[in-house]
């Protein structure tokens, strides 16, 4: 297929604003005169700043797009948002060919983008590495589909799955150059939650814009690195009273003993936190497992082999293997001697 490469571009040029386009997608965009050279480039560069088609077309004087090609990775807009409708700027530039890598899942805009540029006698190719694109915004997707954060669990074991001895000794499993990866993963989430037990055990800075910690009993008030962050989140449990504090404390209602993690969640995305990377010990990870979109799993190549030290998922007894939680791998890559499993979930606990 003649586009991929340039979807491909696409891709690229919108992965650039990792981190900083919440709760919107990451859009890219590349533009083709008549002749088919290469024009313009753009990008969706910050949240209420202009889409990526704007941006690559407004670098343009208003003829020279006349009768080329726009290649996009999302389906261009037909609302009137922070910016005016792309699909009418495209429309008035003379585009001959609009390609894209997926529709837009956002219902004011679904079909409708598309539709009025067919109605301009644009020719639309879509979906063009549409599986790529998706991936891409599985954030955005996950968020207008199911109007809930996207979950994902950062973990770091040995090859036997430990993450810790029995005694909690930790540090370090992975190498620098996995922990490196590791900095850049939390930069694509709105918010890094952990919980009170590793906060203690391990005081760890986690730095980022945002951290959350589930501390049903109140136990990390103050002095722990993490309080040092800019915005604090605390959950805990309703029926305690909150201390004073630069944190923001949420009261929460437990299920069978422990903080409701559907309560949080949904208070996470009315709070417009579109995503969270789950970074703690075998508890809070297994808790999570049920509402977690993918996994990063690091593994460093040693085997602890105590036969009483730390997994990285700890949340139930089973006696029959066919009741694995089943996941596809998405993919494997190497950070010095250790590798980055990704993976999503195929089924439900
Ligand atoms: C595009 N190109 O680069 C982006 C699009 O709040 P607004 O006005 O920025 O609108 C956000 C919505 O616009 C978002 O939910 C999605 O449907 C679309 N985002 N569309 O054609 C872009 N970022
Ligand atoms: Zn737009």
């Amino acid at each position: 297929m003649i586009y991929e490469k340039s979807m491909k571009r696409c891709i690229e040029l919108a992965k650039k604003s990792e981190g900083c386009v919440s709760p919107n997608p990451m859009v890219g965009c590349v533009i083709y005169d008549r002749n088919g050279n290469l024009i313009s480039e753009g990008y969706h560069k910050r949240y209420g700043e202009n889409h990526a088609e704007r941006d690559a077309l407004l670098k343009l004087e208003p003829d020279d797009a006349a009768g080329g090609t726009l290649v996009v990775n999302l389906e261009p807009c037909s609302h009137y948002g922070k910016t005016p409708p792309c699909a009418d700027l495209i429309i008035e530039r003379k585009l001959a060919r609009v390609v894209t890598g997926m529709r837009d899942v956002n219902p004011i805009v679904s079909g409708n983008g598309i539709e009025k540029l067919k109605n301009a006698g644009i020719e639309v190719i879509e979906g063009v590495l549409e599986s790529e694109c998706k991936k891409l915004n599985e954030v955005f997707i996950k968020n207008m589909t199911e109007h809930k954060p996207f979950i994902a669990i950062k973990t770091a074991s040995t090859l036997d799955g430990k993450i810790a001895t029995h005694n909690g000794s930790s540090k370090w499993i992975t190498s620098d150059k996995a922990r490196e990866e590791v900095k850049s993963i939390r930069t694509r989430y709105d918010a890094i939650l952990t919980s009170s037990a590793t906060v203690v055990a391990d005081n760890p800075s986690m730095i980022h814009r945002c951290n959350i910690i589930l501390d049903r009993e109140l136990k990390t008030i103050s002095g722990y690195k993490i309080y040092n962050n800019k915005r604090v989140i605390v959950f805990y449990d309703e029926a305690l009273t909150p201390p004073a504090g630069r944190a923001e404390f949420i009261k929460t209602p437990l299920k069978d003993g422990r903080l409701n993690l559907e309560f949080i969640f949904n208070k996470l995305y009315e709070m417009k936190i579109m995503s969270v990377l789950v970074e703690s010990g075998g508890v809070l990870n297994g808790s999570v497992l049920e509402y977690a979109d993918k996994v990063y799993h690091f593994l460093a190549p040693k085997i602890l082999g105590d036969n009483s030290g730390r997994s990285c998922f700890l949340y139930r007894h089973l006696d029959d293997i066919n009741l694995c939680k089943n996941f596809e791998i998405n993919s494997v890559d190497k950070f010095g001697p250790d590798i980055l499993l990704t993976y999503y979930p195929i089924d439900k606990i």
